[in-house]
């Protein structure tokens, strides 16, 4: 082990000067924070004797990352966005909040604009050769099971190759493609008419996948489905449910697989009349509770830069 600087007059000032901690100015919050986790970073750096051609290969890391527009996606890579989820969890046990469908990750690819239909949405405006039809349905209710009229339910998913409308590589969806939003009716019923998503799985030549490759982990997701739900006098919840049977439920780069979020796929016939694309199709129930207000507010909004676009 070479020097150890951490502890001394020199590096605490040094700290204190490069976050303005206490300086009268700027942001405090700002500054606690900057401070805490600069302190962290040189700490580690002393502790580990990080080296300097480490640091500027990270800090090149971080160029790379924002050009491909990563940050978000190895936020969920890394389990931070997981983390996040685990401490609102504990925070709502903390105030006897239990029940209710469980919250997972939002991911960084929804698109806010999508069209609000009344109760159901045919969703799939692209032909997808490689995809069954899917229907999606369910009931929005609050925890005493009191069926919930007018809830907003959107959901978004990928195609067959994995894909995600406004985020698809080789340009090949329409704006919205497998992106819906639909008003519960009185009875607090929702569905989506559908074709199967496939697994996502990290640009193979972005920053994501580069650390991930060189942590000696996959960057890919099992085969699942986005939700927003939102009702009047409830919270807000952000939850994904993951197709049964996918090999990688219990291994997904991002952490979001909850036992509670793998509901059933059952095989139906007379697709046809319900104008899918074949007579054969699966059909997923996703039963949605809420949670009520905190002291008569969503406590628990989260506040993101989310892409939005006009249908
Ligand atoms: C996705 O589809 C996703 O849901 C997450 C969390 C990260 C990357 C792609
Ligand atoms: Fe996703």
């Amino acid at each position: 082990m070479s020097a150890q600087v951490f502890d001394s007059k020199e590096v605490h000032s040094l700290l204190m000067a490069a976050a303005n901690l206490n300086g009268g100015s700027g942001n405090a919050r700002l500054q606690q924070i900057v401070h805490r986790l600069l302190r962290d970073l040189f700490m580690a750096i002393d502790d580990l004797d990080i080296t300097p051609d480490e640091i500027w290969s990270g800090v090149n890391y971080l160029n790379k990352l924002g050009q491909d527009g990563e940050a978000a996606l190895l936020a969920a890579g890394l389990g931070l966005e997981k983390y996040l989820d685990i401490r609102m969890d504990a925070e709502d046990k903390a105030v006897g909040l239990e029940g209710g469908t469980p919250r997972t990750i939002e991911g960084p690819l929804y698109v806010a604009g999508a069209p609000v239909r009344e109760v159901v949405s045919a969703i799939a405006i692209d032909p997808d050769e490689d995809a069954g039809p899917l229907v999606i349905h369910g009931t929005v209710t609050d925890m005493a099971g009191k069926p919930l009229a007018g809830a907003l339910v959107e959901c978004w998913h990928a195609n067959s190759k994995g894909f995600y409308s406004h985020f698809d590589p080789t340009g090949a969806q329409s704006d919205f493609n497998l992106r819906g939003a639909v008003r519960t009716g009185a009875d607090g019923r929702y569905e989506f008419r559908t074709l199967m998503p496939v697994g996502y799985g990290c640009p193979p030549h972005g920053a994501t996948q580069q650390l991930l490759d060189r942590l000696g982990r996959h960057g890919n997701r099992p085969a699942h489905v986005h939700f927003f739900v939102t009702a009047e006098n409830s919270r807000k919840l952000t939850t994904q449910f993951n197709i049964e049977g996918d090999p990688l439920t219990w291994d997904d780069f991002a952490y979001a697989t909850r036992e509670e979020l793998v509901p059933p796929v059952v095989e139906k016939t007379g697709g046809t009349t319900l104008g899918l694309k074949g007579d054969t199709y699966k059909t997923i129930e996703f039963n949605i509770t809420l949670t009520p207000l905190v002291q008569g507010k969503d406590n628990q909004i989260v506040n993101r830069l989310r892409k939005a676009a006009a249908a």
